[in-house]
């Protein structure tokens, strides 16, 4: 039998799992302290959810089965489409606009394998029902917030910053059809991957001129604002909002961060305006999170559209990231005591002083074990982490007391089991 996990995927072994433990704890205490509520959905949906046809990878990669009633389900490559489903069951009975967080596990399938994932958690979050780049400010004052209790700065992250609308409008230009704009900006997103030649081809079979390209790179090149106002002129082109949203940053004092960059697309289909991601200043590594704006997703799904955006950060990337940069922090096993009973007739009073020492909220390794010695108890306290050894012998107990080594300064006394608890 392989004891591996599936591959792609990873165990967590208690170690692992304190370092995981730790970043959700970031995670979740800056989505409290931006006012997002945690919500959940199952990790198997309907593989009906994930139906686009705009030739996405992560439909592509979608982990799709069928159950023993024959019906198609496929593991969540992504947590919005859940999120969207739940809003529109409410239907008019969620209050708008809502807050919303998730720490889901995302799953993908691919089967030409590079030795890639094929899970990660994604810390997601989303506002409904506010159709104002200060929703997408609040969420990048959530990110920024992020990365600086992770111990980043501006001069470690950079965030990407554009908006569709701009790609829209050199696309009506050009005369693509509406329809068409999301399968293109999947294209467009795609020649940062693949040839040039193989994405002209694409736009081909979509019966799009494969010479828009060159419209379209003239533009994502522009290095300011100011430069692409020059290019493209005025109108519905989403400079504006990108304006306004690094005035916003400004105020909350995250406008160091952000860098236009109209080169950015994104690689899902439903993005509508802002565009971000964020990245390694140092470049080697891939995108750490990323996001916008999705004002037209629920009309996909039969319902009434409502505003939206939200960003989705993974679990790997940012701990390569602080893996490089010596920001892990150093997570021991730890248990406040370790109680010991030197012969098994005091294991019932050891049992009670442990009793007490739990009630009173310390974390306690009672040891299990029969007949061990006091040297052994030492080091299993030390592997424990433990701060405190309590050790009961038949004389001290005989008076009404317990050893207690203090295993930070080594100081023992002896102590009423009252005592231990104060
Ligand atoms: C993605 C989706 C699900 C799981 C993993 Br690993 N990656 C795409 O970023």
């Amino acid at each position: 039998m392989n004891l591996s996990p599936p591959r792609g995927t990873r165990d967590f072994f208690p170690e692992d799992m304190r370092l995981r433990t730790w970043l959700f704890g970031h995670f979740r205490e800056v989505a409290r302290l931006f006012g997002f509520e945690e919500y959940d959905a199952p990790v198997v949906e309907s593989a009906e959810l994930y139906v686009r046809k705009a030739g996405e990878e992560i439909v592509d990669q979608l982990y799709t089965f069928q159950d023993k009633s024959n019906r198609d389900l496929a593991l969540r490559p992504e947590m919005t489409p859940s999120l969207a489903r739940m809003v529109l069951q409410k239907g008019g009975a969620l209050g708008l606009p809502i807050k919303w967080f998730s720490l889901p596990q995302c799953w993908r399938y691919e089967r030409m394998t590079r030795g890639r994932r094929r899970e990660h958690f994604q810390w997601n979050l989303d506002v409904f029902g506010v159709d104002d780049v200060t929703a997408e400010a609040e969420l990048l004052a959530a990110l920024v917030t992020l990365f600086q209790r992770l111990g980043l700065g501006a001069e470690d992250i950079a965030i990407r910053l554009s908006n569709r609308r701009l790609l829209q409008a050199v696309l009506a230009d050009a005369g693509v059809a509406d329809a068409l704009f999301a399968p293109v900006c999947v294209l467009i997103d795609k020649l940062e991957k693949i040839p040039r030649e193989t994405v002209e081809a694409e736009l081909q079979s979509l019966g799009v001129d494969p010479g828009v390209i060159n419209r379209v790179l003239q533009v994502a090149s522009c290095t300011s604002l100011h430069e692409a106002r020059g290019l493209i002129g005025s109108g519905d082109n989403g400079l504006d909002e990108i304006q306004r949203l690094m005035d916003l940053g400004a105020a909350y004092g995250f406008a160091d961060w952000l860098r236009f960059d109209p080169s950015l697309v994104r690689g899902l289909a439903y993005y509508t305006g802002t565009v971000f991601e964020a990245f390694s200043t140092q470049g080697e590594l891939r995108a750490i999170c990323g996001g916008g704006r999705y004002d037209r997703l629920l009309s996909t799904f039969g319902g009434k559209d409502v505003a939206a955006c939200g960003f989705g950060f993974g679990d790997a990337v940012i701990v390569e990231l602080l893996k490089d940069k010596g920001l892990l922090p150093d997570l021991p096993a730890a248990v406040d005591d370790v109680v010991f009973a030197f012969s098994e007739e005091l294991r019932g009073p050891a049992i009670q002083v442990t009793r007490s020492l739990r009630a009173a909220g310390r974390s306690v390794d009672l040891i299990l074990e029969e007949g061990k010695r006091m040297k052994w108890a030492f080091r299993h306290a030390d592997g424990a982490g433990a701060a405190r050894l309590v050790l009961l012998a038949p004389e001290e107990w005989a008076r009404g007391v317990v050893k207690v080594r203090d295993l930070v300064s080594g100081e023992e006394h002896e102590v009423t089991p009252e005592e231990l608890v104060s």
